[in-house]
């Protein structure tokens, strides 16, 4: 999630396809499904690409409950998206309090080597401040973009693992499954 024009509809597009679409229209969103094979493990990684348009601001709550993993993305060369992100995760915060679902911070355009107003420093002070992790990453050339997924995704395998062990004090285990399924936003 995140504010209009950072990117997010291209950095989907480019982890699904692995192609950059250099222009995307959105409707009030997109589902897309990709099957990815993480550490040996395939998945079903479903993602929704949201518009982060403000007339949409009433369906964020909705969007944010409807998930379990999140890449909140701002654009290096625009201040005002990192500035906005701090509305995402209010929402956030109040629907998860507990903050145990699991988030990524994503700083997209760093191909835009001249054009730069936010510096690596200022963006891992913000993950620090969400507990998130940080990726520099650019759909344009795709750097990072499927490094920032695969945290993302075993970061959500680990939550499972923990919720499993849990209920396996008290059940037999679960035979494992050949599939993951991922959803996230
Ligand atoms: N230079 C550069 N431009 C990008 C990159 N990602 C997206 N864009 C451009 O930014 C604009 C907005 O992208 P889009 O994915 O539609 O943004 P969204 O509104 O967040 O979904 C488009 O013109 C893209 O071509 C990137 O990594 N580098
Ligand atoms: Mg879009």
């Amino acid at each position: 999630m995140g504010p209009a024009a950072v990117g997010k509809s291209c950095i989907t597009i480019r982890y699904v396809l692995g192609e950059f679409v250099s222009e995307y229209n959105n409707t009030l969103e997109d589902k897309f499904t990709k099957f990815d094979n993480i550490d040996g493990k395939m998945c079903k990684v479903e993602i929704l690409d949201t518009s982060g348009e403000d007339e949409f601001v009433p369906l964020r709550t909705l969007w944010i409950k409807a998930r379990e993993g999140f890449l909140f993305v701002y654009s290096v060369d625009n201040r005002k998206t990192m500035e906005d992100l701090d509305h995402f995760h209010r929402l956030y915060s109040m629907t998860y309090p507990n903050k145990d679902v699991p988030l990524i911070l994503v700083a997209n355009k760093i191909d835009l080597l001249n054009k730069r107003e936010i510096t690596t420093e200022e963006g891992m002070t913000l993950a620090n401040k969400y507990n998130a992790e940080y990726y520099e990453i650019s759909a344009k050339t795709g750097h990072n973009v499927d490094n920032a997924f695969t945290c993302l995704i075993r970061k959500l395998r680990k939550k499972r693992e923990v919720k499993k062990s849990i209920v396996n004090m008290k059940d037999p285990p679960e035979k494992s499954s050949f599939w993951d399924w991922c959803s996230l936003i």
